[in-house]
């Protein structure tokens, strides 16, 4: 039995991001095991035979192994500045298009070769369309639904810097001031520099990594 839930992660996964980000603002002390993808460790497939990070076993023995549903489980413990207060449901909408639509093109501009995309530009094109419904929103309030965070900015911010870094140039000339903004407070973000703090990958009787100080 652990005394803190276990995270399966990956630095530098954006479902990882979003779920260590929420789970950080909750105040939710877990040990953290760093996954090499190419070599998942067995305890975490016993527990979660899909293999996706991230994972989270809780002490009790409960696997929640979908990003999504581990960031509502740490808002359900604590939700001190409301990240769930937005209306849900265009809430969902939006991340289930970060998610479906965005993603997909996202990973075709990012490896057009492994898709056997010709290049990159048609899906760069269509991911922008995702963006701009962001610019639109971000047009309207600081952050996506209002002027404070709310779980879909936290969802969605880590796949947007994955956009950005795939060519850094051509994020920064597209006309979308907000958007930039937006990632650009994202990234300097406190939180966000605490829970990309670097990990070795973890080992069994390795001696716990803690996400919280
Ligand atoms: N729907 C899952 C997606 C998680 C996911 O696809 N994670 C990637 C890493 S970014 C992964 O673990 N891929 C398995 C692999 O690479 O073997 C979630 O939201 O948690």
């Amino acid at each position: 039995m652990n005394a803190y839930p276990v995270l399966y992660s990956f630095r530098r996964c954006p479902y990882a991001m979003r779920v260590r980000m929420s789970l950080h603002y909750a105040g939710i002390q877990c040990e953290v095991r760093e996954v090499d993808l190419r070599h998942k460790p067995s305890t975490m497939l016993d527990i979660s035979p899909k293999g996706t990070v991230p994972a989270l076993q809780l002490p009790d023995g409960r696997v929640i192994d979908e990003s999504l549903d581990i960031i509502r489980w740490a808002l359900d413990q604590s939700d001190p500045a409301g990240w769930s207060r937005p209306d849900h449901k265009a809430m969902q909408l939006l991340i289930d298009q970060n998610d479906g639509h965005f993603k997909c093109h996202l990973d075709r501009y990012k490896y057009p070769d492994r898709y056997g995309e010709q290049d990159g530009e048609t899906n760069f094109l269509q991911a922008c369309n995702f963006l701009g419904v962001l610019e639109q929103r971000l047009m309207q309030s600081a952050f996506l639904f209002g002027d404070s965070a709310s779980m879909a900015d936290v969802a969605l911010f880590p796949f947007v810097r994955q956009f950005a870094a795939v060519d850094r140039t051509a994020f920064d000339v597209l006309p979308m001031a907000r958007l930039q903004q937006w990632l650009s407070g994202w990234v300097k973000d406190v939180r966000f520099l605490a829970i990309m703090v670097k990990r070795k990958v973890w080992h069994m009787d390795d001696e716990i990594s803690l996400l919280l100080p």
